[in-house]
């Protein structure tokens, strides 16, 4: 009986052991996880610290019921391409259906922030940017448009649906156009840190000189979100207008580079655009510091930028076509498009 004592309590101060050490080792591993991820995260954040964004949920749910047409993984667009060899899709007209994603993507309540920057004699923009956005623009989603001026005062009365705000943000009037359109970035930047971190969910930055004629909305959100330039999409990628000179952080070599994308339009989640334009914002003033600016200013840079970021999702050309180019077979819509511009008017230096 004696013996048969003994033997329960070392019994049971061998599995105290086994299950201390099993906790133990459970615990460490925890420990070096959570110190794994801390170690990331402040190298992450080492240039300062970050906003405190809104988390977003992936989920997509949609009403019993609803009814659309039949999807096919056999039948569709076959007259161009619509996945990146990185798998982000490529947005074109009949690829997507409207119905079923604001079924998914309204009752989310999100808000759609927009900049548009009217400087100087672009303010002459601003009015049809505004009326024609109201019409086609994430109609019946909260949409909060920021316009940056130094034309305070002639900033048009338009009228917008419910859901919709305007929000005018003063800036100073640089005597270069090259300055005034590469500053943006940096003026994104603080927006983003300043006032719509916890405000807004996705942001797009679009060109005033440009007019929306057909629906744009939930098929262009994503992460990170770039438009394939109208002027490019055909061309081999040693032609494209890429900065070329390698003392530049906008550099890309002959042989890289997927497509040529438009400064006039970018957007994603505030996060993805707000590390965009930092970055790129941090490129050009460190190019500026050597006496460098790239060939197409902060374009340069937001292409060399998705070149190493890749976008998750492109955006057809239909997404920003220029008035001046004749319609190609390929675009069945053109959704924003660019105006005619008389530069040497227009421009505060030739
Ligand atoms: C291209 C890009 C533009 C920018 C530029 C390079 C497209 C369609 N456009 O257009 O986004 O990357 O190359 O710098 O991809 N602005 C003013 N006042 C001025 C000058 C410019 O407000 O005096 C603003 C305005 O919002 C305008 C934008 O900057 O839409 C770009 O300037 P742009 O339209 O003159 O540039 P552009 O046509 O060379």
């Amino acid at each position: 009986m004696y013996l048969w004592n003994i033997k329960i309590v070392a019994g049971t101060l061998l599995l105290v052991l086994l299950l201390g050490v099993l906790y133990s080792s459970i615990f460490q591993s925890h420990r070096f996880f959570l110190v794994f991820e801390n170690k990331y995260i402040s190298q992450l954040h080492r240039n300062g610290p970050q906003p405190d964004f809104r988390t977003h949920d992936f989920h997509f749910e949609v009403p019993d019921h609803l009814q659309y047409k039949q999807p096919s993984i056999l039948q569709g667009r076959t007259d161009v391409v619509t996945v990146t060899p990185w798998l982000a899709p490529v947005v074109w007209e009949e690829t997507f259906d409207p119905v079923l994603l604001d079924s998914i993507y309204r009752p989310k309540n999100m808000t759609i922030a927009v900049t548009v920057f009217a400087v100087g004699k672009y303010i002459m923009f601003l009015k049809n940017f505004l009326e024609t956005a109201d019409q086609h623009f994430f109609v019946g989603y909260n949409v909060h448009i920021f316009v940056f001026t130094d034309r305070l005062d002639d900033v048009p009365q338009v009228k917008m649906a419910v859901g919709r705000q305007l929000t005018v943000r003063a800036v100073p009037s640089y005597s270069r156009w090259q300055e005034i359109s590469a500053r943006r970035m940096e003026m994104i930047q603080i927006l983003i840190e300043e006032k719509l971190h916890n405000s807004a969910d996705y942001i797009f930055c679009l060109d005033v000189d440009s007019n929306f004629h057909n629906h744009w909305g939930a098929e262009s959100l994503g992460g990170l979100v770039a438009v394939v330039h109208p002027g490019y999409y055909e061309v081999d990628r040693s032609r494209f207008p890429y900065e070329r000179r390698p003392a530049s952080r906008a550099y890309i070599a002959p042989e890289e580079g997927d497509f040529y994308y438009c400064g006039g339009a970018f957007g994603g989640l505030l996060q993805e655009v707000h590390l965009l334009t930092k970055t790129c914002r941090t490129n050009f003033e460190a190019d500026a510091k050597e006496g460098i600016e790239a060939a197409w200013q902060e374009e340069s840079h937001l292409n060399r930028y998705m070149w190493i970021n890749k976008p998750s999702k492109v955006l057809s050309p239909e997404y920003l076509w220029q008035d001046f180019k004749p319609r190609k077979p390929e675009i069945h819509i053109i959704r924003f498009s660019g105006v005619i511009k008389n530069y040497a008017l227009i421009r505060p230096n030739v």
